[in-house]
Protein backbone atom coordinates (compact mmCIF):
# COMPACT_ATOMS: atom_id res chain seq x y z
CA UNK A 1 0.00 0.00 0.00
CA UNK A 2 0.94 3.43 -0.75
CA UNK A 3 1.91 5.61 2.42
CA UNK A 4 1.44 9.31 2.20
CA UNK A 5 1.43 12.10 5.07
CA UNK A 6 -0.18 14.60 6.08
CA UNK A 7 1.34 17.91 7.98
CA UNK A 8 -1.42 19.96 9.47
CA UNK A 9 -3.84 21.78 11.67
CA UNK A 10 -6.52 19.57 13.89
CA UNK A 11 -10.02 20.31 12.80
CA UNK A 12 -12.77 18.63 15.18
CA UNK A 13 -15.31 18.93 12.58
CA UNK A 14 -13.35 16.78 10.22
CA UNK A 15 -14.33 18.61 7.69
CA UNK A 16 -10.87 20.35 7.13
CA UNK A 17 -7.15 20.14 8.48
CA UNK A 18 -5.61 16.88 9.49
CA UNK A 19 -8.89 14.86 9.95
CA UNK A 20 -10.11 15.60 6.60
CA UNK A 21 -6.44 14.62 5.03
CA UNK A 22 -7.13 11.48 6.53
CA UNK A 23 -10.59 10.90 5.23
CA UNK A 24 -9.09 11.58 1.29
CA UNK A 25 -5.91 9.82 1.63
CA UNK A 26 -8.07 6.69 2.99
CA UNK A 27 -10.93 7.06 0.12
CA UNK A 28 -7.82 6.86 -2.31
CA UNK A 29 -6.41 3.88 -1.38
CA UNK A 30 -3.55 5.25 0.67
CA UNK A 31 -2.19 4.90 4.00
CA UNK A 32 -2.50 8.18 6.13
CA UNK A 33 0.53 9.20 8.42
CA UNK A 34 -0.24 12.22 10.77
CA UNK A 35 2.18 14.62 12.45
CA UNK A 36 -0.24 18.14 14.52
CA UNK A 37 0.99 21.50 13.33
CA UNK A 38 -1.83 23.55 15.10
CA UNK A 39 -5.08 22.86 16.94
CA UNK A 40 -8.16 24.63 16.59
CA UNK A 41 -11.14 25.09 18.51
CA UNK A 42 -13.85 24.97 15.85
CA UNK A 43 -17.34 24.07 14.79
CA UNK A 44 -19.33 24.54 11.18
CA UNK A 45 -19.40 28.26 11.35
CA UNK A 46 -16.24 29.52 13.70
CA UNK A 47 -12.86 28.89 14.58
CA UNK A 48 -13.38 29.85 17.91
CA UNK A 49 -9.47 29.48 18.88
CA UNK A 50 -5.61 28.75 17.26
CA UNK A 51 -2.56 26.88 19.07
CA UNK A 52 0.44 26.69 17.67
CA UNK A 53 2.20 22.95 18.68
CA UNK A 54 5.91 24.09 19.86
CA UNK A 55 8.24 23.58 16.78
CA UNK A 56 10.19 21.35 18.68
CA UNK A 57 7.80 19.02 19.47
CA UNK A 58 6.60 18.81 15.64
CA UNK A 59 10.24 18.43 14.57
CA UNK A 60 9.81 15.15 17.06
CA UNK A 61 6.90 13.81 16.14
CA UNK A 62 8.10 13.87 12.67
CA UNK A 63 11.63 12.75 13.00
CA UNK A 64 9.95 9.75 15.42
CA UNK A 65 7.89 9.02 12.46
CA UNK A 66 10.12 9.26 9.39
CA UNK A 67 13.20 7.39 11.04
CA UNK A 68 11.47 4.26 10.35
CA UNK A 69 8.69 5.53 7.69
CA UNK A 70 8.80 6.88 4.29
CA UNK A 71 5.87 7.97 2.97
CA UNK A 72 5.62 8.02 -0.85
CA UNK A 73 4.20 11.53 -0.58
CA UNK A 74 3.62 14.24 1.95
CA UNK A 75 1.05 17.66 2.56
CA UNK A 76 1.31 20.67 4.62
CA UNK A 77 -1.81 22.46 5.49
CA UNK A 78 -2.26 24.97 8.30
CA UNK A 79 1.47 25.56 9.89
CA UNK A 80 0.38 28.32 11.31
CA UNK A 81 4.14 29.33 12.56
CA UNK A 82 7.33 30.43 11.04
CA UNK A 83 9.14 28.48 13.74
CA UNK A 84 6.54 24.98 11.76
CA UNK A 85 8.05 26.58 8.43
CA UNK A 86 10.85 26.11 9.56
CA UNK A 87 11.18 22.35 11.03
CA UNK A 88 9.19 21.14 8.12
CA UNK A 89 11.86 22.29 5.58
CA UNK A 90 14.74 21.12 7.81
CA UNK A 91 12.89 17.21 8.12
CA UNK A 92 11.83 18.15 4.51
CA UNK A 93 15.95 18.09 3.42
CA UNK A 94 16.98 15.83 5.87
CA UNK A 95 14.94 12.62 5.10
CA UNK A 96 15.26 13.81 1.41
CA UNK A 97 11.83 13.64 1.23
CA UNK A 98 9.68 13.71 -2.73
CA UNK A 99 6.43 14.98 -3.84
CA UNK A 100 5.91 17.63 -1.22
CA UNK A 101 2.82 19.27 -1.83
CA UNK A 102 2.20 22.65 0.25
CA UNK A 103 -1.29 24.11 0.33
CA UNK A 104 -0.30 27.41 1.63
CA UNK A 105 -3.41 27.56 4.28
CA UNK A 106 -3.68 31.19 5.48
CA UNK A 107 -7.47 32.14 6.44
CA UNK A 108 -9.89 29.60 7.19
CA UNK A 109 -13.32 29.52 4.95
CA UNK A 110 -15.27 31.75 7.98
CA UNK A 111 -12.41 34.35 7.59
CA UNK A 112 -10.17 33.53 10.91
CA UNK A 113 -5.94 34.16 10.23
CA UNK A 114 -4.39 30.62 10.45
CA UNK A 115 -1.31 31.96 10.10
CA UNK A 116 0.76 33.89 11.89
CA UNK A 117 2.43 37.53 11.09
CA UNK A 118 5.46 37.24 9.00
CA UNK A 119 5.82 33.55 8.82
CA UNK A 120 4.48 33.99 4.72
CA UNK A 121 8.15 34.82 3.90
CA UNK A 122 9.34 32.13 5.55
CA UNK A 123 6.78 29.68 3.36
CA UNK A 124 7.98 31.32 0.11
CA UNK A 125 11.96 31.48 1.28
CA UNK A 126 12.66 28.20 2.91
CA UNK A 127 9.96 26.18 1.57
CA UNK A 128 8.37 26.36 -1.59
CA UNK A 129 11.95 25.25 -3.40
CA UNK A 130 11.59 22.11 -1.98
CA UNK A 131 7.68 21.75 -3.49
CA UNK A 132 6.48 19.16 -6.04
CA UNK A 133 3.53 20.94 -6.30
CA UNK A 134 2.36 24.55 -4.42
CA UNK A 135 -1.83 24.74 -4.11
CA UNK A 136 -2.84 28.15 -3.47
CA UNK A 137 -6.14 29.80 -3.37
CA UNK A 138 -6.47 33.11 -5.38
CA UNK A 139 -6.60 35.18 -2.31
CA UNK A 140 -2.99 33.13 -1.55
CA UNK A 141 -1.98 33.50 -4.80
CA UNK A 142 -2.16 36.95 -4.46
CA UNK A 143 -1.29 37.31 -1.02
CA UNK A 144 2.01 35.59 -1.99
CA UNK A 145 3.04 36.59 -4.93
CA UNK A 146 1.46 40.57 -4.28
CA UNK A 147 -0.59 40.48 -7.49
CA UNK A 148 -4.09 41.65 -7.49
CA UNK A 149 -5.95 38.58 -9.00
CA UNK A 150 -9.29 39.39 -10.77
CA UNK A 151 -8.85 37.26 -13.55
CA UNK A 152 -7.68 34.38 -15.80
CA UNK A 153 -4.84 36.72 -16.98
CA UNK A 154 -3.61 37.90 -13.22
CA UNK A 155 -3.61 33.96 -12.03
CA UNK A 156 -1.19 33.33 -14.85
CA UNK A 157 1.18 36.03 -14.13
CA UNK A 158 0.77 35.06 -10.12
CA UNK A 159 1.75 31.18 -11.54
CA UNK A 160 4.81 32.59 -13.27
CA UNK A 161 5.82 34.92 -10.46
CA UNK A 162 5.19 31.96 -7.89
CA UNK A 163 7.10 29.31 -9.71
CA UNK A 164 9.94 31.56 -9.72
CA UNK A 165 10.35 30.72 -5.95
CA UNK A 166 11.10 27.43 -6.83
CA UNK A 167 8.25 24.65 -6.56
CA UNK A 168 7.96 22.09 -9.17
CA UNK A 169 4.58 23.26 -10.61
CA UNK A 170 2.08 25.53 -9.08
CA UNK A 171 -1.68 25.30 -9.08
CA UNK A 172 -3.79 27.93 -8.16
CA UNK A 173 -7.22 27.21 -7.62
CA UNK A 174 -10.11 29.41 -8.53
CA UNK A 175 -12.99 28.42 -6.47
CA UNK A 176 -14.05 31.55 -5.63
CA UNK A 177 -13.77 33.11 -8.85
CA UNK A 178 -17.37 34.10 -11.27
CA UNK A 179 -19.71 31.16 -11.58
CA UNK A 180 -17.16 29.21 -13.08
CA UNK A 181 -14.13 27.39 -11.19
CA UNK A 182 -11.00 27.49 -13.16
CA UNK A 183 -7.63 26.02 -11.70
CA UNK A 184 -4.56 27.23 -13.43
CA UNK A 185 -1.44 24.77 -13.52
CA UNK A 186 2.33 25.97 -14.69
CA UNK A 187 4.84 23.85 -14.56
CA UNK A 188 7.68 25.82 -16.28
CA UNK A 189 6.03 25.57 -19.88
CA UNK A 190 2.42 25.75 -20.70
CA UNK A 191 -0.49 27.17 -18.58
CA UNK A 192 -3.16 24.42 -17.97
CA UNK A 193 -6.97 25.65 -17.05
CA UNK A 194 -8.92 23.30 -15.61
CA UNK A 195 -12.22 24.28 -15.69
CA UNK A 196 -15.75 23.27 -13.81
CA UNK A 197 -18.79 24.76 -12.88
CA UNK A 198 -19.31 26.58 -9.70
CA UNK A 199 -21.44 25.13 -7.45
CA UNK A 200 -23.85 26.95 -5.43
CA UNK A 201 -23.39 27.33 -1.54
CA UNK A 202 -20.75 27.39 1.39
CA UNK A 203 -18.38 24.97 1.49
CA UNK A 204 -15.73 24.00 4.41
CA UNK A 205 -12.41 22.31 3.39
CA UNK A 206 -12.82 22.16 0.21
CA UNK A 207 -8.60 23.40 0.00
CA UNK A 208 -7.63 20.39 2.24
CA UNK A 209 -9.41 17.94 0.23
CA UNK A 210 -7.92 19.09 -3.38
CA UNK A 211 -4.69 19.12 -1.73
CA UNK A 212 -5.05 15.97 0.02
CA UNK A 213 -6.54 14.14 -3.26
CA UNK A 214 -3.59 15.58 -5.00
CA UNK A 215 -0.93 14.15 -2.25
CA UNK A 216 -2.50 10.46 -2.37
CA UNK A 217 -2.68 10.53 -6.37
CA UNK A 218 0.99 11.07 -6.78
CA UNK A 219 2.08 8.71 -4.02
CA UNK A 220 0.30 6.56 -6.17
CA UNK A 221 2.84 7.67 -9.16
CA UNK A 222 -0.08 9.58 -11.23
CA UNK A 223 1.91 12.40 -13.56
CA UNK A 224 1.08 15.99 -12.01
CA UNK A 225 -1.55 17.34 -14.63
CA UNK A 226 -3.25 13.65 -14.35
CA UNK A 227 -3.28 13.77 -10.77
CA UNK A 228 -4.79 17.44 -10.50
CA UNK A 229 -7.86 16.84 -13.04
CA UNK A 230 -8.39 13.43 -10.85
CA UNK A 231 -8.71 15.74 -8.04
CA UNK A 232 -10.58 18.47 -9.23
CA UNK A 233 -13.00 15.86 -10.41
CA UNK A 234 -13.30 14.19 -6.74
CA UNK A 235 -13.67 17.85 -5.21
CA UNK A 236 -16.57 18.51 -7.31
CA UNK A 237 -18.26 15.49 -6.58
CA UNK A 238 -17.44 15.32 -2.80
CA UNK A 239 -19.35 19.20 -3.21
CA UNK A 240 -22.26 18.04 -5.10
CA UNK A 241 -22.60 15.44 -2.16
CA UNK A 242 -21.76 17.59 0.62
CA UNK A 243 -23.19 17.06 4.44
CA UNK A 244 -24.97 19.29 6.67
CA UNK A 245 -23.55 18.34 9.92
CA UNK A 246 -24.13 21.21 12.10
CA UNK A 247 -25.41 24.97 11.76
CA UNK A 248 -22.82 26.62 9.53
CA UNK A 249 -20.87 25.51 6.54
CA UNK A 250 -21.65 22.24 4.98
CA UNK A 251 -18.68 19.31 4.65
CA UNK A 252 -17.68 17.33 2.38
CA UNK A 253 -18.60 14.15 1.67
CA UNK A 254 -15.59 11.72 1.21
O1 LIG B 1 -9.56 25.06 5.23
C1 LIG B 1 -8.42 25.50 5.81
C2 LIG B 1 -8.14 24.87 7.15
C3 LIG B 1 -7.05 24.07 7.28
N1 LIG B 1 -6.70 23.48 8.45
C4 LIG B 1 -7.44 23.68 9.55
C5 LIG B 1 -8.56 24.46 9.48
C6 LIG B 1 -8.94 25.09 8.26
C7 LIG B 1 -10.12 25.92 8.19
O2 LIG B 1 -10.84 26.15 9.10
O3 LIG B 1 -9.28 24.63 10.59
C8 LIG B 1 -7.04 23.02 10.81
Amino acid sequence: MKIALTIAGSDPTAGAGLQADIRVFTHFGVYALSAVSALTAQNTFEVRSTRAVEGRFLEEQLSTLLSDIRPDALKTGMLFSGDAVRTVAKIVRGFDLDNLVIDPVTISSTGTSLFENGALNVLREELFPLARVITPNIYEASALSGIPIEGEEDMEKAAAELKKLGPEIVIITGGHLHNETVDILFDGGKFHHLRSKKIKGDYHGTGCAFSAALTALLARGNPALEAARQAKDFVETAIRTALTIGKGMKVLRV
